[in-house]
């Protein structure tokens, strides 16, 4: 007898039975999914891995790992993407063949910009011909299913026999985690899965076959790196890709103490230095902000911790000039670049290209600084970030009052803001731990903000840490069936929707067009505003178990709603408040929002 959710977070947890000598190739791949260590595989079912689905149920008794299933395969995703952005460490994904792996792609896509480790399976229909079913296994199988992702994957395999299942697994798992970090897919041959092998193949350890551990600095590089820093007046610091880590947030806020140097912090990449430190920077933004490219241009050593584009920054600063600036590197990205995907960004010029871990960079650098006296001291006292731009009436919410509010809601709760919305530029959210915010998806891809929610609150239950993203109404809209798998598997989660009734970047764009060809600017919304019929995105948050809150309007309500909504979540629950904010009143977002 099977037991079906019983209780709050119950597992789905099916008797057991198996008989010595009777398996299946697929238990062979279930059991290595087992020994790499994935605590989950969220999933979308599918007959093409009917074989590994049963094995996983019937043969490891859904746990180690445990299946979350989600009603889409780009949540699949998003859920083990999201889960990695906190954990660090992967989680896996199952999509049915061909076109499960088609709903998958940009999802995928954003995992592979934002270098989060990831292990993807899927499947194919029978490879031998003579083994499909009619039509269905037909469509099910194509000659290289890899190749629907290959571009934006590190790796992806096709084990052509059972014996080789074992080390097509080490493999994927060592070259997801090895930075720079990135998804693999595997596909299991359907034929391959419903082999019925005997007896269980002797199966390897994973311990032999872990990532290496991270590559040290060289020491001539560091000295150098070191000199140019010390001798520099006018450092700056520009913090990209960093680690989770408190150790290393503790000693990137040394370094940069050591230095005396300006730091620039990147809203893409999450926290990692505090908002509130003496030598945070203006807001950087995305493109860099007007504000950032004067510190820039004013710097005479650059120290880059993988800053996503280096090279269009400093490009925004000196146009086409060279830096003047010396240009420290420290970024491993180059070993990940491929001829498909140029989110490479542009070639960034380095006087000294320290080729590790930009952490590692960090901790290698520290014992080689010496006490000097900073040449630029006070000089970094930022803009606050705040709103710019015409003043809002009171009965109005906006953007950044939106992120007062939350912020007033949760007083003093530890929490991790998992998204923000496009419109929050500035230094809108304080950080003071590299959990407090988790950046954004790293592919642009929109859709993908609900299902790394649900990844990262998973990965954050039991922390004590209280998961919150603010997502667009069109972000959400179109992943808010990812909510589903919250609810089913007690995940808690707050989800605060900043409604603004609008694809609204896009409007952005289209004022842009407009008055740059002299047309009118008042039919920026046509074909951008979700209005008559407004999606009702609470009462879609009900529909899947989740308790909706809102539409939210009117200020004096918005506090106290928050303020419900923590408590479901506190309570163990999964809450969602739809609050309608006026995009008219924004913030210092100009550089956050495309602005050319
Ligand atoms: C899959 C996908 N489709 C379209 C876009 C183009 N796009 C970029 S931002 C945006 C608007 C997002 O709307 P919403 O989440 O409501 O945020 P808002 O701009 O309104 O704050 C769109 C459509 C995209 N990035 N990804
Ligand atoms: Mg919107």
């Amino acid at each position: 007898m099977s037991e079906r959710g019983q209780g709050p977070g119950a597992v789905e947890r099916p008797a057991l039975a198996n008989e010595t000598g009777d398996y299946w190739g697929s238990d062979v791949m279930a059991l290595m999914l087992r020994e790499i260590g994935l605590p989950f595989v969220a999933l979308n079912p599918g007959a093409s891995y009917r074989g590994l689905h049963d094995s996983l149920v019937n043969l490891l008794g859904n746990q180690a790992p445990q299946m979350l299933l989600c009603l889409h395969e780009e949540h699949a995703v998003a859920i083990a993407h999201g889960y990695a952005k906190v954990a660090g460490r992967p989680m896996g994904a199952i999509v049915h063949s061909n076109v499960g792996l088609m709903h998958a792609t940009m999802a995928v896509f954003n995992a592979w910009c934002d270098r989060v480790p990831l292990v993807l399976l899927g499947a194919t229909g029978p490879v031998a011909a003579d083994k499909r079913r009619p039509w269905i296994d037909w469509i099910h199988t194509a000659a290289d299913q890899g190749a629907l992702v290959r571009n934006f994957t590190k790796w992806d395999d096709q084990p052509n026999s059972v014996a080789a299942v074992p080390e097509s697994l080490l493999r994927a798992h060592k070259i997801a985690t090895t930075e720079p970090c990135g998804p693999v897919y595997i596909c299991f041959d359907a034929a391959l899965q419903e082999t019925r092998i005997g007896d269980l193949p002797a199966l390897p350890s994973a311990e032999r076959f872990r990532a290496p551990a991270p590559a040290a600095l060289d020491p001539a590089a560091a000295q150098a790196a070191a000199e140019l820093l010390l001798a520099a007046e006018r450092p700056v610091i520009m913090m990209g890709r960093t680690s989770r880590d408190t150790g290393d947030w503790e000693r990137r806020v040394e370094l940069a103490e050591a230095l005396g140097a300006i730091v620039l912090t990147d809203p893409k990449t999450g926290a990692s230095f505090p908002t509130r430190h003496k030598l945070q920077g203006p807001p950087a933004g995305n493109n860099p902000s007007a504000e950032a490219c004067e510190v820039l241009r004013d710097a005479d050593a650059i120290l880059s911790l993988d800053w996503v584009d280096l090279g269009g920054a400093l490009k925004a600063a000196w146009g086409d000039a060279p830096a003047a600036g010396k240009v420290i590197l420290a970024s491993m990205d180059h070993q990940l670049h491929n001829g498909w995907s140029m989110d490479y960004q542009a070639l960034p010029p380095a006087d000294i290209h320290l080729a590790v871990d930009p952490d590692v960079a960090v901790a290698a650098l520290l014992p080689l600084l010496r006490p000097r006296v900073p040449g630029w001291a006070g000089r970094a006292a930022s803009a606050d970030g705040g709103e710019s731009g015409p003043t809002a009436p009171a009965d109005v919410i906006t953007p950044v009052s939106l992120a007062v509010a939350l912020r007033d809601a949760i007083g003093s709760r530890a929490t991790t803001l998992i998204r923000t919305p496009l419109a929050w530029g500035g230094h809108a959210w304080e950080v003071s731990h590299p959990l407090d915010m988790l950046g954004g998806d790293g592919g642009g891809g929109i859709g993908g903000g609900p299902g790394m929610a649900v990844g990262a609150a998973l990965a954050l239950r039991g922390s004590g840490r209280l998961p919150i993203a603010v997502l667009g109404d069109g972000d959400c809209l179109m992943g808010v069936t990812a909510l589903w798998t919250a609810v089913h598997y007690r995940i808690p989660l707050l989800i605060v929707v900043a409604n603004n009734s609008s694809f609204f970047n896009d409007e952005l764009h289209q004022d842009r067009m407009a008055r740059q060809r002299n047309r009118p600017v008042a039919n920026r919304w046509i074909g951008q505003r979700i209005a008559d019929p407004e999606p009702d995105i609470a009462t879609l948050a009900r529909g899947q178990g989740a308790t909706g809150y809102g539409p939210v309007r009117d200020p004096a309500e918005l506090v106290r709603t928050l303020r419900q909504a923590i408590e479901t979540v506190e309570a163990g629950g999964v809450a969602l408040v739809d609050v309608r904010v006026e995009p008219g009143y924004a913030t210092s977002m100009g550089s956050h929002y495309a602005r050319r």
